[in-house]
């Protein structure tokens, strides 16, 4: 079936091998699926209509042995699908040895284990040409008050942040790195819970410019918080390096539904976020999937969630350009006052005395102020009305 909703290549659509090849496996239960090879997997999301397809290194390669066997026959399917690696990430989260933290577990030995581990990643990222590198530390952080000294995590997070850069600098490697925030699970708590935080982190580090995002929907919806908001405050701060779309139900584990599953209405700001519909700021990179097809699901289910991933961004990118395009819509954010945020509060070349004198001599007009409509409600009914498809 192709219709307006099929995927194309310059939709820019990416999947992790780890989505697809999810196994089922779970706190309360084993695996519910049969290990499906990640290289039939690359197969299989280029007939879906995936342009890139992203991984750890432990998903594709889990055994040394048969690694370059395994890297061949990988090739050979991005050569014969056309699609691209355009991010690595590293697991240094599954093996126990990482169980109370890589980069910053309290163990010395650990940390330089990871720390090779991630070197020798990035080395495989760059002979695929992969541009982003994506560190996520999900076992960074801790269960208990007095185990971990913070601080010093920190240090240790700033300075493998820093050699990582360095080392890319040195080789000669057009990679970037992007932080991936998440609150808690596996952890109690880990460290860079939110975009916010590490976005202060990044201003600690010896590159800068090298070190930027890539937030996941579930992982801020987790910490209650607003997902489009974070992406544009990303975006504004020039971070926003690569993104993890999904869907989540509110506080509570982290669910990794297909994207639009979950928060429908948190989805279509998210994806009016991403075009930039509402400000000047536009995230031009992959379209990327990290989620898991429901445990309960057969293998026909986890490549309908693929396609329902894509084909959800695609209808939610015609609903959220419908939404744009209503004169209606203008004409109601017209009468919230919207475009007036963008004039800065004093003018330039204005002196303060100026507004301290209207509030002295009492010229702001309080009374109309409060009772002044904002229109708002009426605005956001129109929104939901395109999301719903009746207008
Ligand atoms: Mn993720």
């Amino acid at each position: 079936m192709t219709d307006a909703y099929t995927p194309r290549p310059e939709d820019k659509f990416s999947f992790g091998l780890w989505t697809v090849g999810w196994q089922g496996v779970d706190v309360f239960g084993p695996a519910s699926r049969e290990l499906l090879d990640p290289v039939a997997a690359t197969y299989r999301l280029a007939e879906l209509g995936a342009a890139a397809v992203t991984f750890h290194d432990d998903d594709l390669l889990p055994d040394d042995a048969e690694r370059e066997a395994t890297l061949g026959r990988f090739r050979k399917a991005l050569d014969e699908t056309g699609l691209v690696v355009e991010m690595v990430t590293t697991n240094t989260f599954s093996d126990p040895v990482f169980k109370e933290g890589a980069i910053t577990a309290n163990s010395r030995e650990v940390r330089r284990y990871a720390l090779a581990k991630v070197l020798r990643n990035i080395d495989l990222a760059a002979s695929l040409g992969a541009q982003t590198f994506v560190m996520w530390g999900g076992r960074e952080g801790a269960e208990h008050g007095g185990s971990k000294n913070v601080a010093a995590a920190l240090d240790r997070y700033r300075d493998a942040l820093d050699i990582v850069c360095a080392y890319v600098i040195e080789k000669g490697y057009p990679i970037r790195f992007a932080l991936e925030p998440k609150p808690n699970e596996p952890r109690g708590d880990i460290l860079l819970p939110t975009i916010g935080h590490a976005l202060a982190l990044i201003d600690e580090l010896d590159h800068p410019e090298l070190v930027g995002l890539n937030p996941e929907v579930g992982h801020e919806e987790m910490a209650g918080l607003n997902f489009a908001h974070g992406i544009t405050q990303a975006l504004w701060h020039g971070k926003l390096f690569h993104i993890d779309l999904n869907g989540q139900h509110g506080p509570r584990f982290d669910q990794d539904l297909r994207f639009g599953a979950g928060n429908l209405r948190g989805a279509f700001w998210t994806v009016d976020a991403m075009l930039g519909a509402g400000t000047d700021l536009r995230y031009d990179g992959y379209v990327h999937f990290d989620y898991k097809p429901p445990r309960a699901e057969a293998i026909d289910g986890v490549w309908e969630s693929a396609r329902g991933c894509m084909r959800n961004y695609l209808i939610l990118r015609e609903r959220v350009q419908a939404f744009r395009a209503d004169p209606e819509v203008a004409a109601a954010l017209d009468a919230a006052g919207v475009a007036e945020l963008q004039e800065p509060t004093v003018a330039p070349g204005e002196s303060l005395d100026d507004v301290r004198a209207q509030f002295t001599e009492g010229t702001f007009d309080l009374a109309t102020l409060r009772e002044r409509s904002v229109a708002m409600e009426a605005l956001d009914q129109l929104a939901m009305e395109h999301l719903l498809g009746v207008r």
